[in-house]
């Protein structure tokens, strides 16, 4: 796949910034954000944009991040700046198609790196690439474990339990690789090719989108559920507890390392933040906002499984130290500030 800077008519191409899952949670969040900047944004997602998220593009390609023919296209039509990667399948339905989990996960992570390679050398310059990874890239050996290592840090058991996980581990790997390693032996290599910034996202809470196919999931669904007036099973123990943040939070974080200048940099890959609750903490402000509010507590054992392999909380020293990083809002806040004004008007609570 070889990249020229002008289309085959002679036009120079337009500078663009890709996002990949673009019609996702984070997508949509993320695309706001962009386009208020003015910035010249290609979507790509398997399935048709909302209007509203398509309004905000140049341009929107409907196909599967393996298609290689579709990246030549886009390859081939757009000079890309930057690669927002948000496309993945999460940690549950990964579960249940491995396979196809580490087909979407990986080897279309790596065609997104091999077109950054491609652009970068038609550009001359590096082409920034941003990659969403997850505290699922972390596995806690036992319960016991976890809550003895209350607090990990980006080097610590990196062994995860899930084939989601693995893939996470495995493209910040590959990210790193086409950094500083890519073509090692090649006459013609180009040094840097690809500017590679990751960030293991916690459990992530939006007042606008449900989750789906994740295995945080129960944290956002028990507030969309029980703001509808339905009872939510939640699918864990009350004792449980992952680090979680907003939306709006994650989408900051992503920006903020973005635009980071890199010499500030001392890693690839960095945790991020914002409170550590537990299921029943969840309850309790969902019961709060929400009086009689029915929540009961019914474990899938394999599901738990998997939550109890992700840590109870991540120590984010390093983003606050190399990029600003610092959460907007504490657990009580974020029901306060953010999510139950949005939830209320949302279902018609207000
Ligand atoms: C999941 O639950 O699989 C994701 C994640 C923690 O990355 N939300």
């Amino acid at each position: 796949m070889s990249a020229d800077p002008h289309t085959p008519s002679g036009h120079r191409r337009e500078k663009v910034i890709l996002v990949t899952g673009a019609g996702g949670e984070m997508g949509h969040g993320l695309i706001d954000v962009l386009s208020c900047d003015g910035n010249q944004i290609v979507a790509m997602d398997v399935r048709e944009l909302d209007a509203g998220v398509r309004s905000k593009c140049r341009d929107a390609f409907v196909g599967d991040i393996c298609d290689g023919g579709l990246l030549e296209r886009v390859n081939a039509q757009y000079e890309i700046g930057e690669i927002f990667h948000l496309a993945a399948l999460l940690s549950t339905r990964g579960e249940f198609a491995p396979e196809t989990a580490h087909h979407v996960n990986v080897d279309g992570t790596l065609n997104l790196l091999k077109l950054a390679a491609e652009q970068a050398r038609a550009q001359g310059q590096g082409v920034k690439f941003m990659f969403p990874s997850s505290i699922a890239a972390y596995g806690m050996p036992s319960v016991e474990a976890k809550r003895t290592n209350r607090v990990v840090n980006e080097d610590q058991f990196t062994h995860a339990h899930t084939m989601y996980g693995v893939n996470k581990v495995a493209g910040e790997e590959l990210g790193r690789y086409y950094q500083d390693h890519y073509r090692k032996l090649a006459k013609d290599r180009m040094v840097r090719p690809v500017d590679f910034r990751s960030i293991r996202f916690p459990g992530i809470i939006s007042s606008d989108t449900v989750p789906a196919g994740g295995t945080s999931d129960y944290g956002p669904e028990m507030i969309h559920v029980v703001a509808q007036g339905k009872a939510y099973d939640c699918f864990v123990r009350p004792d449980t507890r992952i680090p979680f943040m907003t939306m709006p939070e994650a989408i900051d974080a992503l920006l903020r390392l973005a635009a980071a200048p890199k010499e500030r940099l001392t890693r690839c890959v960095y945790n991020v933040s914002a409170f550590s609750p537990t299921a029943a903490d969840f309850e309790r402000l969902v019961k709060r906002d929400f009086p009689g509010a029915q929540v009961s507590f019914v474990p899938d054992l394999g599901r738990q499984a998997i939550v109890d392999s992700w840590p109870e909380e991540c120590d984010d020293s390093a983003a606050r130290r190399d990029w600003g990083w610092t959460p907007t809002y504490t657990f009580e806040s974020a029901f306060e500030k953010y999510l139950m004004p949005k939830i209320r008007a949302r279902y018609g609570k207000a």
